[in-house]
């Protein structure tokens, strides 16, 4: 009982200084905007480490890691974000200008707008397990999403430890038609590190995010390159099966070799991903080539006659099950 009533006050003092210290930095920042203290602060250029809305994680060239407040009006920052950030005597930090943009990953909200995750990466690791369920839709909502970002995609199976050889040979040769239409596919077991070697060989020299479902192992992933880091890991839940969405914010790890790794959350809701109906076709890279012959120039590629699709996908030049989760994500789409 008095345990529990010492750390709620201490939990109330932490954030007391913690409240204070944005005062104050917040102080210095309209100092700072009126021109009366630029002196006192030291300008750094770095980039953002982790964002939590207002507050941020900023590291500087030298690996120096502060706690950060942005200036007003700079729109939304977020992590692998190159900015310039001041700082004043007592620590605290300030973002005060964001560096044009390399690269771009957004992702819906839930008033059905998107919002950014991460800038400035070189490959988006889609993640996918056999637990909680291996979905191929989920894979393609993330594929028509990055296809229009213009960020290379590789594809992540894990868990595969929880299958036998055959079972494993069955779902490779299933999924096999990603890599005729030019996908990068890999099939891991993090746990037992099983193709972390491959992992590890992707990752170097560029900075990359691991996206996908809460409970695949996006966590879990990062903690095997890098066992020695802090980084909370979730069971499943035994009632529904699903992941615990167990990380909440996107965070950048520099990898040991060279590159970095960012953990993203697990998407909550895919039916409110923000996607126009039209964009859809296209961000299924194999349709592209018949896209504009079909007979009707509004023609949804469902159910319309001289479809050129469609008669792809009879003359097995798209895969089945492609156009089948085609169909389920054109059909979620409001008009
Ligand atoms: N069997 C098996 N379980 C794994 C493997 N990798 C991760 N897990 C388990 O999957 C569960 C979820 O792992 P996390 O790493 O927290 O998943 P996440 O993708 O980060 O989830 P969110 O942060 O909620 O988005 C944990 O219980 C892990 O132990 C694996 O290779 N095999
Ligand atoms: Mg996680
Ligand atoms: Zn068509």
């Amino acid at each position: 009982m008095s345990k529990r009533k010492l750390s709620k006050k201490q939990e109330w003092r932490a954030q007391k200084i913690q409240d204070e210290r944005i005062q104050r930095a917040e102080k210095k920042l309209k100092k700072l905007q009126t021109g009366d203290e630029a002196s006192e602060s030291t300008s750094h250029n770095g980039f953002v480490v982790a964002s939590f809305g207002t507050q941020f994680i900023v590291e500087d060239d030298h690996k120096q890691r502060f706690k950060s407040l942005a200036r007003q009006n700079l729109g939304a920052i977020v992590v692998g974000d190159k900015i310039v950030f001041e700082t004043f005597e007592h620590g605290d930090a300030v973002i005060t200008a964001v560096l044009a943009r390399d690269s771009l990953l957004e992702r819906p909200n839930f008033n059905g707008n998107t919002k950014p995750v991460a800038a400035n990466i070189d490959q988006i690791l889609v993640m996918s397990s056999i637990l909680p369920t291996l979905a191929t839709v989920l894979i393609d909502r993330y594929l028509v999403a990055i296809e229009l970002s213009e960020i290379d995609p590789i594809i992540v199976i894990n868990k595969i430890d929880l299958l036998n050889p055959d079972e494993l040979k069955t779902l490779k040769d299933s999924l096999s038609y990603y890599e005729d239409i030019g996908y990068n596919i890999i099939f891991v077991a993090t746990k037992s590190r099983e193709g972390l070697s491959m992992i590890e060989h992707i990752l170097h020299d560029k900075v990359s995010i691991l996206v996908g479902q809460s409970g695949v192992g996006k966590s879990s992933t990062i903690k095997a390159l890098l066992p020695d880091i802090e980084i909370q890991i979730g069971e499943l839940s035994t009632i529904s099966k699903l992941g615990k969405h167990t990380t909440s914010a996107s965070q950048w790890y520099h990898l040991a070799a060279s590159g970095a790794i960012i953990d993203s959350p697990g998407v909550r809701d895919f039916g409110l991903w923000h996607l126009e109906k039209e964009n859809v076709a296209w961000g299924f890279r194999e349709f592209r080539p018949y896209l504009g012959t079909c007979k009707y120039s509004n023609c949804s590629h469902i159910n319309e006659p001289e479809c050129s699709i469609i008669d792809a996908v009879d003359n097995k030049k798209i895969p089945t099950e492609r156009w089948g989760n085609y169909i389920k994500i054109y059909l979620s789409l409001k008009e």
